[in-house]
């Protein structure tokens, strides 16, 4: 393990406001594949930026249902790593954070986390297809079921290719970006639009960006400072750093 910048551990010290943006990464030690990992298994064959759409959800109803409760499962067995502990602490160690996430798991409120800006929505909440209205029960057998109001197919709560990002979230995230005067940004490969645009609002305005992912990402080149590590041994070590 490389040691970390003192520059990196003075500059999150000294910061007012700290913007974190998360992806998949922070989720991969955790055990949960990253979005472009390959699929295993019997979902080897699909693209999960094909699968993960209204049109194959319309096309293909139960395979993306049963795509979504396979990955759900695999978020169940889950559980937060030291990387997601250590951001909820570092929460708590600094002057104010405002953590942004692109992962569905919900790890990061289940490590603790507060503040925390979820852009893509909850794989483990369920939504009806046409009306939008989050479903928490239902006796419907089929696959996918149906919703209990209108008869119409259930979908996770989850926001697809192609699709606008929760308004309230994403403009909270902009907020965010522009006023921290710190921005880090990890396990992400900063190649998903809108999020991956807000590091660079940041960047605009002349915040520094830490990027901290084991693998160099569209991000790199402009990153102030890049921890080319795992995040769930460079956030700990940062967290005891700071103490
Ligand atoms: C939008 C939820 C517009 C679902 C996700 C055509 C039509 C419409 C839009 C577009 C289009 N073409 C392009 C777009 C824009 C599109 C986009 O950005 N496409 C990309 C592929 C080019 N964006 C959208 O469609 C967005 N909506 O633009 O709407 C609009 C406007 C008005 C009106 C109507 C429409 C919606 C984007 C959200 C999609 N939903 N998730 C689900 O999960 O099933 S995105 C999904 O992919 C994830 O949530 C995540 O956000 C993203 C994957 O990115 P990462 O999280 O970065 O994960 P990835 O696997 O890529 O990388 C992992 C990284 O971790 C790697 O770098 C790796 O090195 C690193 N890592 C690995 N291990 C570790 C680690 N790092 C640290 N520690 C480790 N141990």
């Amino acid at each position: 393990m490389l040691p970390i910048d003192s520059e990196i551990i003075t500059a999150i010290q000294q910061a007012k406001h700290i913007a974190v943006l998360t992806g998949a990464g922070i989720s991969a030690e955790s055990g949960i594949p990253t979005f472009r990992e390959a699929q295993s298994g019997l979902w080897a064959q699909y693209d999960p930026e094909e699968l993960a759409t209204s049109q194959a959800f319309q096309k293909n109803p139960k395979l993306v249902w049963e795509w979504y409760q396979w990955r759900n499962s695999l978020v169940e067995e889950s559980a937060p790593n030291p990387g997601h502990y250590a951001l909820a602490e570092l929460e708590q160690a600094v002057n104010k954070l405002t953590l942004i996430t692109q992962n569905v798991d919900g790890l990061h409120a289940k490590a603790g986390s507060q503040n925390i800006i979820e852009l893509h929505g909850r794989i483990n909440r369920y939504k009806c297809s046409v009306e939008n209205t989050i479903i928490k029960t239902w006796h419907s057998t089929e696959i996918p079921p149906r919703c209990p109001n209108c008869n119409a197919f259930l979908r996770p709560d989850v926001v697809w290719f192609g699709e606008s990002l929760p308004h309230s979230a994403i403009e909270r995230a902009f907020s965010a970006s522009e006023k921290c005067d710190l921005f880090l940004s990890i396990g992400t490969s900063s190649l998903v639009h809108p999020a991956a645009s807000l590091p660079i609002v940041a960047l605009e305005n002349h915040t520094p960006v830490i990027e901290i992912n084991p693998n160099p990402t569209p991000l790199t080149r402009y990153a102030w400072k890049t921890v080319q590590q795992p995040s769930g041994k460079v956030l700990p070590l940062i967290v005891n750093m700071l103490k």
